[in-house]
């Protein structure tokens, strides 16, 4: 029997997930630091911090397959970033190993390779280019995750994703976002695919307007059913009006203008097309 269990169940991406997951599976454990106000009856609800291993270890008691989406979500000061994002994933996949879990999806990001231009097409090969220190913390949880693939077999899912939501909010995300639905159907791959061993991808829906080839995604069987080309006339393409050239340029958007101090270079680099 699949005994599910999602960190960071309480967040953004927690509560947009929860009800596919709990139709797929009998059994979902969600783990956070505060409880979610609606646990329905095949959900139960362990607090659970990614600090403590003890804690993490008692939460995953029967589980076989982890989705890890605790952390946190933006970019932030260096402390609580190294302790949220990195020294936590270290902690949920040493738990996961030390537990017998089987199958772990780790919840990545697409600010990894912020500060790549939205003139590229990304096949996911490339070096990366985060743009925060943020997306830094999702290079080494990927570098993580694939340790304990490859040192300890646990079976791994890699998910850069965009922008999980019920609909894109501005035109950037018109090329980065997933809908729930989406999501839910990539777990599925993480939690059933039997060829499954280490595989990264990206989370994105069916986007006209994306910049990357999640073929990789597709020879596992996935197929989106979401586009965001309905949304598109909602937001008009205006960057050449927009002054902030930076974040229009980059596909990191705003993360990549958090802190950036050469911004008299920008326009010749630019114009290299980097
Ligand atoms: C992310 O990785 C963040 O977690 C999310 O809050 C959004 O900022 C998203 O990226 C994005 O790039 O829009």
């Amino acid at each position: 029997m699949t005994k599910i269990l999602i960190t960071g169940a309480s967040g953004r991406i927690g509560q947009l997930i929860r009800p596919y997951l709990r139709e797929a599976y009998s059994h979902v454990v969600l783990s956070d630091l505060r409880a979610p106000e609606d646990v329905q009856p095949n959900e139960t609800f362990v607090r659970a911090d990614l600090l403590d291993l003890s804690q993490l270890k008692s939460a995953l008691d029967g589980v076989t397959c982890v989705a890890h989406f605790g952390g946190y979500p933006v970019e932030g000061p260096w402390e609580t970033i190294l302790q949220a994002n990195i020294v936590g994933t270290m902690n949920i996949l040493e738990a996961a190993r030390s537990c017998g879990v089987e199958r772990f999806v780790l919840a990545s990001s697409n600010h990894i390779f912020g500060f790549y231009g939205r003139n590229h097409r990304l096949n996911g090969g490339e070096p990366e280019r985060p743009d925060s220190r943020y997306g830094v913390s999702k290079v080494c949880s990927e570098a993580l995750a694939s340790l304990y693939a490859y040192k300890h077999r646990l079976r791994v899912m890699v998910l850069r994703i965009g922008k999980v939501d019920v609909r894109p909010d501005n035109r950037r995300r018109l090329s980065i976002w997933l809908h729930p639905e989406d999501l839910a159907q990539l777990l599925r791959i993480g939690f059933e695919h039997p060829d499954l061993k280490h595989e990264v991808f990206f989370g994105c829906s069916d986007n006209d307007l994306g910049w990357w080839d999640n073929s990789r995604a597709f020879s596992f069987g996935y197929r989106p059913r979401h586009s965001s080309r309905i949304f598109e006339a909602s937001f008009p393409n205006d960057e050449a009006s927009d002054e902030n050239q930076i974040s229009n340029f980059y596909q990191g958007g705003d993360f990549c203008n958090i802190e950036y101090d050469h911004p008299g270079l920008f326009e010749a680099e630019t114009k290299s097309c980097l």
